[in-house]
């Protein structure tokens, strides 16, 4: 792959936009092989990514607008449905996504580490939706993710002044849930998602789903859906080994033997 890499360290993989001398800006060929990335992922071996931007000054810098300048109507509409289908691919991805921000996070910078599950960013992280200022709305989904993220207050004074706001400001109003010195910010998020990967990973996978889908309904169909998704975890390898080793009182007995069962 020419932008995208990916490393695997035991249940954990590191996707990296690696285009930084355009500071990571998403071109066509970034969002192929982004999509081609996440799906070559092999599910049974990884139970958690870190998505992340190559360098020290930027996250992702936006969709290319050298790209974008010159693209008629329906050009621009398929280049925002690309953009979309691979945002949404990450949004119900069945494994967890973290975000590791280092750095500038604008336009589709912003958006595409919306779509991942959980926000942490380095201290020079700047976040902002300045399509206005380029005649255009957000096209990736930011109309809608920042508003459900950060409500619609917040999102409208972003969208409409596509003023960027640095990382103490995105923390406060909940864009981001932690925030590090830069070197600090790769070693929190292996952690972080070692610590998911050590859970029970059918009902990481369950949860996500269950918040996911919970989300887009009202409060009587969504619990429905988490007792489905409760029900489901019943008679798995990881619901008997981790109630086994609670009533056995065994801690050393970890999940992390139990294999992925593909069900
Ligand atoms: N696209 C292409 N190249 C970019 C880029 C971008 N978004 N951002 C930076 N670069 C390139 C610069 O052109 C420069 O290239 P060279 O001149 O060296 O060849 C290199 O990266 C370094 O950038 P700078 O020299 O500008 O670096 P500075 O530190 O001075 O400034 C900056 C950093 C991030 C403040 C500045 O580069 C900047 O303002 N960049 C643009 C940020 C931006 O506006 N991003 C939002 C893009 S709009 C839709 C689909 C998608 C979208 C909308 C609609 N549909 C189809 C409906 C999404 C829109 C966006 O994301």
């Amino acid at each position: 792959m020419e932008f995208v890499t990916y490393e695997q360290e035991g249940f954990v993989g590191i996707v990296t936009i690696n285009r930084p001398k355009a500071l990571n800006a998403l071109n066509s060929t970034v969002l192929e092989e982004l999509e081609a990335t996440f799906k070559a992922v092999d599910l049974d071996t990884t139970r958690c990514l870190i998505l992340t931007g190559a360098g020290e000054k930027s996250f992702v810098a936006g969709a290319d607008i050298g790209e974008m300048s010159t693209l008629t109507k329906a050009e621009g509409e398929a280049f925002g449905k690309k953009g979309n289908d691979v945002f949404r691919m990450i949004e119900i991805f069945p494994i967890p996504v973290i975000a590791a921000i280092n750095g500038f996070a604008l336009g589709g910078g912003c958006e595409i580490s919306m779509s991942c599950d959980i926000r942490i960013c380095s201290e020079n992280a700047v976040f902002g939706q300045p399509e206005v200022g380029l005649g255009i709305t957000p096209g990736f989904g930011g109309t809608q993710r920042l508003a459900r993220l950060v409500g619609a207050g917040m999102a409208k004074q972003m969208i409409y002044t596509a003023r960027n706001i640095k990382a103490d400001e995105a923390y406060r109003i909940g864009l981001v849930n932690a925030v590090y010195p830069l070197e600090e910010l790769i070693p929190a998020a292996k952690k972080m998602a070692a610590g998911i990967a050590a859970n029970a990973p059918i009902a990481v996978r369950n949860c996500k789903k269950a918040i996911n889908e919970g989300l887009q309904v009202d409060m009587d169909e969504a619990i429905v859906i988490e007792e489905k998704l409760f029900g489901d975890c019943f008679e798995t390898e990881d619901q008997k080994a981790g109630m086994g080793n609670f009533l056995e009182k065994d801690k050393e007995k970890k999940l992390k033997v139990v294999p992925f069962q593909n069900k």
